[in-house]
């Protein structure tokens, strides 16, 4: 490996821009990272957290050998120990798990630390199906919008984002982009300088996105399928629909123009809290501006009816015709381009069709603590669910549990590795070799190693194979190579739009362009083949055919509905350990309105206690324009110091959302008084 130079990198962050970067190396370290202005879609544009990237690769608290617990579990005191005695120390535990109790007492927990398919599900999906070890489902970040939006659209294709250089309207629905897709926001302005787009955000909060908004609409929470089908109500009524495209490429018009009729601007504005005026004004602006576009964000896909928001907002676009219109549509998720061969990655034969239990990554606290048979094993990548998970106090109890023996790979000592009895030191992707998709772009890329493994530190690749071995797991799975992993992985005739990308040319080219070519004219992959307002398949599921205003949880304990939301410097709470990234944040705050403030007696900072019956947190509050009365809102993932309770996530419900069993984060409520 070369010790100095300039070499091409991706973002591996779960991040939609996924950005090609380019390593500036000098005698072995990065000493700078930056945008690679070549790369079609992103141009060298980076955001300021991968800017200051190197700080946290060179960190002298990165972790460099495993190391095993000395003290009291959550105490954070450990030993350094060998690889030798770390493996072996798990998988003997694991065998005899295998013997007292069941493989199934084994859990792994892990999410998108690292978005490199290899990283977060290739060998490590091997292993565990091999093992017949309980399985997880990752429902943390997207999963109930993404069902909603299969229903209406058949699954995760949408407008190609370099399209929307094109747009006169973009909506930013429920999506923080200057922080969390500011390759969104460029072209964007590039829109609104080039055609004059006009740039709505509607969110119930007005954060950096909504301060670049032409129009910032200020909505209730999880009041925005309400907004949607009120848009849908003047849409018919004032006949701004486009008939053609709804009678060849839609099934249900006929029942939505009838259903729609019950949401009307009166009721609507009561629900959502937008003025009768401004509802028609935005019905009319979205029905006579073409190319209009709608970005469809997490934010209103984490309350309890965020499946069902996604599944209504997508229809309209049907309405108006705009699918078939450059720069025209929505993007909600466009991973179903580069969609790879998922079993030959991650190999579910292996589990020789044992029916093992699946246990939903949101409710990791009950797992921990009420599931009969109970875990008896965590094994933790890529994730840091003692700072993220939902309900976040009994996630802490549950890792405080003496006889659960839990291993966590991470780059740092995470609050969750404080938890560990063996703590394993992983590289950085800018370590390792791996694939990278994009779920928002149409560009597939690659890392391939730029640095040396920071002091002992293994991929996740590299530690599973080292566990097969030592579990005597002999399929020749556990010995392929990575460029062996995404050969397979990209050979996936099921995919047209993947044909053309091979592990060589990708190699070659550092970055590849799916197939891609407009949804219409065409066949959906729904069970009619187009646009389902009306879905057969909902109904057989249990949910109204047509889409529908429901209502969050009733819940008259707490005042205030809790909006917990992630921050500009931070991802997640990757960065959160970081000293720059803290420095540029300052700290967290809670947002309040002037009505609230006034009635509490609360000023602007000073230190509020924010509780519920799962937790408390001490925030200092903000108090402006910034959310409507009734709503309070944090951003950032931040873990408790020693004399700080930032934890957000131990106010947050871990019920489960209308669709997909996806998180409800943002659909908790809290009470907040002085300190
Ligand atoms: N800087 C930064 N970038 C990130 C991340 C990060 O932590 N930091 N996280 C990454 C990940 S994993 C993801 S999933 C994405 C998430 O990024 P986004 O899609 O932007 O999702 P959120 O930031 O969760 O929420 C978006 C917005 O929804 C608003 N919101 C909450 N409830 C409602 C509601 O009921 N209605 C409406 N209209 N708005 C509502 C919030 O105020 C917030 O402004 O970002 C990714 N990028
Ligand atoms: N209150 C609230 N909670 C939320 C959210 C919210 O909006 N509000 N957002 C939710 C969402 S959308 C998501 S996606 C989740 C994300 O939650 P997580 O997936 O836990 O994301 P991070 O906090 O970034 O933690 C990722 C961890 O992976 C580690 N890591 C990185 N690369 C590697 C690697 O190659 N190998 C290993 N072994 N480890 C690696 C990092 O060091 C880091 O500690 O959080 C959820 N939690
Ligand atoms: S976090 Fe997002 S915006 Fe920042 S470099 Fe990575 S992909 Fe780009
Ligand atoms: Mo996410």
């Amino acid at each position: 490996m070369e010790s100095s130079g300039i070499f091409h990198s991706v973002c591996s962050l779960d991040c939609p821009d996924q950005c090609g970067l380019l390593l500036h190396k000098e005698d072995g370290r990065i000493v700078k990272v930056e945008g690679d202005p070549n790369h079609p879609v992103t141009k060298g544009n980076i955001c300021n957290k991968v800017r200051n990237m190197a700080e946290r690769i060179h960190d002298e608290h990165r972790l460099k050998y495993p190391l095993k617990r000395i003290g009291a579990k959550g105490e954070g005191k450990f030993e350094r120990i060998s690889w030798d005695e770390a493996i072996h120390t798990i998988t003997s535990r694991w065998k005899e798990l295998i013997q007292t109790d069941r493989p199934e007492s084994i859990l792994p927990y892990s999410f998108y630390g690292n978005m490199g398919n290899l990283s977060a599900e290739g060998m490590d999906r091997r292993f565990f199906h091999r093992l017949g070890a309980s399985q997880l489902d990752r429902t943390i970040c997207s999963v109930a919008g993404s069902v909603g939006y299969k229903y209406t659209m058949g699954g995760s294709f949408g407008t190609d984002p370099e399209d929307t250089v094109h747009s006169k309207l973009i909506i930013f629905w429920g999506i923080n982009a200057v922080s969390t897709n500011k390759q969104q926001v460029a072209l964007a302005l590039k829109a609104r300088k080039q055609n004059g787009a006009k740039i709505i955000v509607i969110d119930v909060h007005k954060n950096q996105t909504g301060r670049l908004a032409d129009w910032f609409i200020p909505i209730l929470p999880g009041t925005d399928s309400a907004l949607a089908l009120g848009i849908m109500h003047i849409l018919f009524a004032e006949k701004m629909v486009d008939a053609s495209f709804l009678k060849n490429f839609t099934v249900g018009h006929e029942e939505l123009r009838e259903h729609v009729k019950q949401y009307d601007p009166i009721s609507i504005s009561k629900i959502t809290g937008v003025s009768v005026e401004d509802i028609y004004k935005l019905a009319r602006m979205y029905g006579k501006t073409s190319p209009s576009f709608i970005r469809i964000g997490n934010g209103p896909q984490h309350h309890d009816n965020g499946g069902m928001f996604v599944r209504t907002v997508s229809c309209l676009p049907a309405l108006t015709g705009q699918w078939l219109v450059k720069g025209g549509g929505a993007i909600k998720g466009n991973s179903g381009y580069l969609a790879h061969h998922a079993d030959s990655l991650q190999r579910p034969d292996l589990l020789k069709n044992k029916l093992t239990r699946v246990i939903n990554m949101n409710q990791l606290g009950e797992a921990l603590l009420a599931l009969d048979p109970p875990v008896r094993s965590l094994y933790v990548y890529g994730c840091n669910p003692a700072v993220v998970a939902p309900a976040g106090n009994k996630v802490r109890q549950g890792l405080g549990r003496e006889d659960l023996f839990t291993v966590v790979h991470d780059l740092f000592l995470t609050d969750t590795a404080k938890f560990a009895d063996i703590v394993l030191p992983a590289t950085s992707s800018f370590e390792n070799t791996d694939f990278y998709a994009s779920y928002w772009h149409h560009y597939m890329q690659i890392q391939q190693p730029v640095l040396e493994p920071y002091g002992e530190a293994k991929s996740n690749v590299d530690v599973f194979r080292l566990l097969a071995r030592e579990m005597d797991f002999h399929d020749p799975a556990f010995e392929e190579t990575e460029a062996e992993m995404i050969a397979r992985s990209l050979d996936n005739p099921s995919n047209p739009y993947l044909e053309g990308i091979s592990y060589e040319d990708l190699v070659d080219k550092q970055y590849m362009k799916a197939k891609v070519k407009p949804l219409f004219p065409g066949i959906l992959p729904t069970p009619s083949g187009k646009i389902e307002l009306y879905s057969e398949k909902m109904k057989a599921d249990g949910y109204p055919a047509l889409p529908t205003y429901i209502p969050l949880v009733e819940d008259r304990d707490h005042p205030f509905i809790f909006i917990p939301s992630p921050n500009h410097n931070f991802l997640n709470s990757t960065f959160s350990n970081n000293q720059k990234h803290i420095s540029l944040e300052k700290e967290p705050r809670l947002y309040m309105s002037h009505e609230d403030a006034i009635a509490a007696g609360i000023e602007d900072g000073e230190m509020v206690r924010v509780w519920n019956q799962l937790g408390e947190c001490k925030l200092k509050v903000s108090v402006g324009d910034h959310v409507l009365p009734g709503v309070v809102v944090s951003q950032g993932l931040w873990g408790d110091g020693e004399n700080t309770k930032h934890h957000v996530n131990s106010l947050t419900p871990d019920r489960l959302s209308d669709m997909g069993g996806g998180a409800t984060f943002f659909s908790g409520r809290v009470s907040v008084e002085k300190k």
